[in-house]
């Protein structure tokens, strides 16, 4: 009997974490041989809510998972955890200023990277969905100085899959088709969608798509403005949609991307002119549970802008939060 892998969640009862666990559990991230134990934080309010799911897990008779564990406490919810899903987060309250908004998440993310510090796997894989994602992955990394800093990341991943999905359209081909699609920057609405480098069925896309007005003036601001257009619709933020982008997101980095170009929000290293200090999204390949940024791709003068404006406010984020770091 192979031995279970252990995933911590937080915000479990929440309506993302609704959308995710059952995936997790039949093993959508860790494929059908591994089983599974959950382990999933709350805060007290939501425990009731959350005992509701725990039996819905239940009532799935899942044969891949082995045991759940439920808390409020992080330093129970992360104890050996083999991967962590930071899903939970303090949201915008009316009236809310954005600056409080930082700070309440800051001080969240920094108890729990400290508790990440003292008992997750030394091997963990750590991804913050939590928003403001970034710079609430840049407080549980700082808060964890334990830990490799390659153990965490980001989301940016929906960006992506919203922009690969809105090309795919656009041009009229199978999604499977299309490859090496990036989405720069925060998680947020200076984010980069970039098709400059994507290839269709192995062709340059860009090549057949030289409408430099669609990719200015419908491309890059529609991927910037869906989560707000599902707002509109839904009446609340994407929930399905976010967790398959966490499933997918957790998958390339646990088993792979296949050589496959993917978007993940990592803590900069210089390259790019993104200076250090900041998670910011870039394109990336998975092997062997390793992230390996693509380097050395053309920015030009547009591509300069449109990263730096990403840079301008996830430093100015950092500037905020910089005394609690
Ligand atoms: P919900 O409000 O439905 O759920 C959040 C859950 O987190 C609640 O059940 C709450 O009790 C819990 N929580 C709050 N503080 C906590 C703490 N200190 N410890 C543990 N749990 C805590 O929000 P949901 O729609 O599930 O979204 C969750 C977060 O994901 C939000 O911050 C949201 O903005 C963010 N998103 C990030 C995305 C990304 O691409 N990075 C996309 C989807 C999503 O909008």
């Amino acid at each position: 009997e192979k031995k279970p892998i252990r995933i911590a969640v937080t915000g479990a009862a929440g309506q993302i974490g609704y959308a995710l666990l059952f995936r997790i559990a039949k093993g959508d991230i860790t494929g059908t041989n591994q089983p599974i134990i959950l382990q999933l934080l709350e805060i007290p309010s939501s425990q009731q809510a959350l005992k509701g799911v725990v039996m819905e897990l239940e009532d799935c008779a899942f044969p891949l998972l082995s045991d759940i564990i439920v808390t409020d406490d992080p330093s129970v919810a992360f104890q050996d955890a083999n991967m962590v899903i930071m899903v939970g987060a303090r949201p915008r309250s009316k009236g809310m200023e954005r600056k409080d908004l930082l700070l309440a998440n800051a001080e969240i993310f920094k108890i729990q990277g400290s508790a990440l510090n003292q008992c997750v796997a030394r091997d963990a894989k750590i991804l913050v969905v939590g928003n403001p994602a970034n710079t609430n992955a840049l407080i549980a990394m700082t808060s964890a100085p334990d830990l490799d800093r390659n153990n965490f990341s980001a989301m940016i991943r929906l960006d992506h899959n919203r922009a690969l999905s809105i090309l795919a359209k656009k041009i009229g081909s199978p999604i499977s088709q299309i490859s090496q699609l990036i989405v720069w920057g925060n998680h947020s609405p200076t984010m980069y969608a970039d098709y400059r480098f994507a290839l269709n069925s192995d062709q340059p896309l860009a090549y057949n798509l030289q409408d430099e007005n669609w990719n200015t003036e419908v491309f890059i601001p529609t991927v910037a403005q869906r989560g707000t257009a599902i707002i509109e619709a839904r009446g609340v933020s994407s929930a399905a949609s976010a967790a398959n982008a966490i499933i997918d997101h957790m998958r390339d980095w646990v088993m792979g991307s296949n050589g496959r170009w993917v978007s993940m929000a990592l803590p900069s290293d210089g390259s790019y002119g993104v200076p250090e200090g900041i998670f910011f999204g870039v394109p990336a390949i998975c092997e062997n549970g390793v992230i390996k940024r693509v380097a050395n791709l053309e920015i030009n003068e547009f591509s300069k802008r449109k990263l730096q404006s990403s840079v301008d406010e996830l430093m100015g984020e950092r500037k905020l939060i910089l005394s609690m770091l």
